[in-house]
């Protein structure tokens, strides 16, 4: 049965890590504190998200990750002054696809799906990414929180989505490596996929995947 599929951007077509390689040519760090940073700025990108959707002081995703940027350099007492600091976030804009990223949208668009993305980032850094990832061509749409001004896993995202693709919610499905989308997109009536390529385990609050999968492939596999 042809399915809404929502693709989540960073963490799931998108390689996050990708951003080690700039954090180590523009800082001329060691390995090991490239990623320290990695690490903390991740973290911190997310729990801010968190933070200012519940505080109710929205901010677009590509201010959440500077600021997030600049306290991972504070704590790990790293001075760049602020055009270093646009080229790091710029990575952001060239993270690398996952190998089988294409090929998955590809399959899933050519079995009748309506293939989508769903992303906290804002409407400008995700489609100079899909760009820039040669993952446009492959999307039917590209769906941001910012068009309701809060983030995942705040339910008005998954809602919108199922509005702008005329599609019951039910029959949407969000795709994430993210655990706590995925517990949230279940939660708000979706169905999921969990693309658990680190063998973690599901979060204990929210609702636990309808499928689970070790990679974007294996969600063809299931699917198309
Ligand atoms: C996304 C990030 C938060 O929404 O994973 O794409």
């Amino acid at each position: 049965m042809a399915e809404t599929l929502c693709f989540d951007m960073y963490g799931t077509l998108c390689d996050t890590s990708s951003v080690t390689s700039t954090l180590a040519a523009e800082l001329d760090a060691p390995e090991t504190l490239v990623a320290e940073i990695d690490a903390t700025w991740r973290a911190k990108q997310l729990q801010y998200s968190y933070q200012s959707a519940l505080m109710e002081e929205y901010q677009p995703f590509w201010d959440v990750t500077g600021d997030a940027l600049a306290y991972a350099l504070d704590q790990w007492g790293v001075d760049a002054d602020g055009a270093t600091r646009e080229r790091i976030l710029g990575a952001y804009e060239h993270l690398d696809p996952y190998p089988d990223a294409i090929e998955t949208l590809t399959r899933l668009s050519e079995a009748g799906h309506t293939v989508t993305v769903l992303s906290n980032g804002n409407p400008e850094m995700l489609e100079t990414l899909a760009d820039n990832a040669g993952l446009a061509p492959h999307l039917h749409d590209v769906i941001s929180a910012d068009e309701v001004s809060t983030f995942k896993p705040n339910p008005a995202v998954y809602e919108n989505a199922a509005a702008r693709t005329d599609t019951p919610i039910d029959r949407c499905r969000l795709v994430s490596g993210n655990a706590w989308d995925v517990a949230g997109a279940g939660s708000a009536g979706m169905r999921t996929a969990w693309v658990n390529r680190a063998n973690d385990p599901f979060e204990e609050i929210g609702v636990a995947p309808s499928l689970e999968v070790t990679g974007l492939a294996d969600v063809a596999g299931e699917l198309a």
